[in-house]
């Protein structure tokens, strides 16, 4: 059953050794009564009993985090942002007073080398082993050498979100394209898919990406010049755009939007928050023919994270495979961590637009990353677009 899911075209046949089992505590019921001299003990956590976790919105299980602070004690203020740009802002600004942080893998590599971030202590998780060792092999390759600095939180990918029911109505006569890219970025199709309502993530590196792919170009290109195709390209749609949002959830379930550049997992919240709320509406995550851009948002310590130790807690929390399958299971991302995939709800390892098939990914484009000139150049190319109409 796996086998059709991404762990069977795993980049290698590599197989973990070890298993994550803590080692018991000798017991003590026999033991003489202490003397002289103290054993020597595992150095107590004396940090203060705080956490500050600042992760993507819509991404933590209900619950997760309650169940972390009542059984360690440690109270969690977990704050959510919605773009790279507004996290990487933070970083850069300094003293975010984060501990943990979720950047996406095409800013975690610039914050590494920045020396944004702080290496993982990885004595203290040893729910690492729980982990998909290609995918630990692919994030160490292109991102973070030896996997020294990042955890993987979830993966996925960006794609079209519809509102099919509402897509068919406006389209009319005219057929869905086979490509569903076609949707956002095709005037035949934008001017129809405008009285529904286009929504656009809003932000640069999502959106300048994928025009490039669409153009046939390196969608992480770090030529200035390919940022001015794909605006061009963007700028006979803007019009047709009605919403820049980084909350396609609520866009696309609210009726905001019939269309939108989003992340797979939240259009397949939207989806399932659809049929809750009995909307006779279906929702659907598409995968466009010429494939769509994967990401990987990954765990890591801010280089002036005051809560270290309590910070490795938590990444050893999240990595227990019940963890991490109540991640996938209600947020709709696969994950990571391969000790959870027999925990995963067959309805989620079965839906090809979460766990997408092996023919599938082999079309998707793996992430990479930009240097900071060519994300200000994005950043300046993509604003513009923005304030033209
Ligand atoms: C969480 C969406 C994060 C995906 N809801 C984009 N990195």
């Amino acid at each position: 059953m796996m086998k059709k899911y991404l762990w069977s075209f795993a980049l290698s046949a590599i197989v973990l050794a070890g298993c994550g089992k803590k080692e018991e505590p000798p017991t003590p019921a026999l033991a003489p009564a202490p003397v002289a001299t103290a054993p020597a003990a595992a150095p107590v956590n004396t940090e203060e009993k705080v956490l500050n976790i600042y992760n993507w919105a819509d991404y933590v299980p209900e619950g997760m985090i309650a169940t972390f602070e009542k059984e360690t004690g440690i109270k969690v203020n977990y704050d959510t942002f919605e773009t790279n740009e507004a996290l990487h802002a933070k970083l850069v600004a300094g003293n975010s007073g984060y501990d943990i942080v979720v950047p996406g893998s095409v800013f975690a590599k610039p914050q590494i080398e920045g020396g944004l971030l702080q290496p993982l202590d990885k004595s203290k998780i040893p729910n690492l082993a729980n982990l998909d060792a290609p995918i630990l092999a692919t994030l160490a390759a292109k991102t973070d050498p030896d996997n020294k600095y990042l955890v993987p939180w979830a993966w996925g990918f960006t794609t079209v979100g519809i509102n099919k029911t509402k897509v068919a109505k406006a389209l009319g006569a005219m057929p869905m394209p086979e490509n569903a890219w076609d949707l956002v970025f095709k005037p035949e199709y934008t001017a129809k898919l405008k009285s529904c309502g286009i929504a656009y993530l809003d932000s640069p590196t999502e959106i300048i990406p994928v025009a490039l792919h669409y153009l046939g170009k390196d969608a992480y290109s770090n030529d200035p010049a390919d940022y001015k195709l794909a605006t061009e390209m963007l700028a006979k749609v803007r019009k047709d755009v009605r919403i820049f949002s980084s909350t396609m959830i609520d866009d696309i379930a609210g009726g905001k939007a019939c269309v939108a550049i989003g992340w797979s997992g939240d259009i397949n919240i939207a989806a399932v928050r659809a049929k809750e709320n009995q909307s006779k509406d279906e929702i659907e995550s598409m995968l466009p023919s010429t494939g769509a851009l994967i990401f990987f948002d990954t765990m890591a310590l801010t280089k002036d994270a005051k809560h270290p130790n309590n910070a490795h807690a938590f990444i050893d929390f999240y990595l227990r495979p019940e963890n991490a399958a109540l991640m996938a299971n209600e947020m709709n991302y696969p994950t990571a961590n391969k000790a959870a995939m027999d925990q995963i709800n067959p309805e989620i390892a079965g839906n090809k637009t979460i766990f997408v098939e092996a023919d599938y990914f082999a079309k998707m484009i793996p992430p990479s990353s930009f240097s900071n000139e060519a994300r200000e150049a994005m950043a300046n190319a993509y604003n513009s677009f923005k304030k033209g109409k």
